[in-house]
């Protein structure tokens, strides 16, 4: 399991941007969670970290390992 804290979500619009954008990265079983109000995304498998931050990136969202 691995926590991301994400910047500038928003709305669900980019809730679902940033669930999709993790759901692409190699190594990553399953979003677990994506939560608009902490910014705090669960992500499940072994993705490298470096790999979901500039997924998020590409969507325009910052994003570090919490
Ligand atoms: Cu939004």
């Amino acid at each position: 399991m691995i926590r991301l804290k994400v910047e500038g979500m928003t709305c669900q619009h980019c809730v679902k941007a940033v669930r999709g954008a993790l759901s692409s990265v190699p190594g990553v079983d399953r979003v677990a969670e994506v939560d608009l109000e902490s910014g705090e995304a669960l992500v499940d498998g072994e993705p490298q970290a470096d790999a979901l931050l500039a997924a998020l990136h590409e969507e325009g969202y910052e994003a570090r390992v919490a």
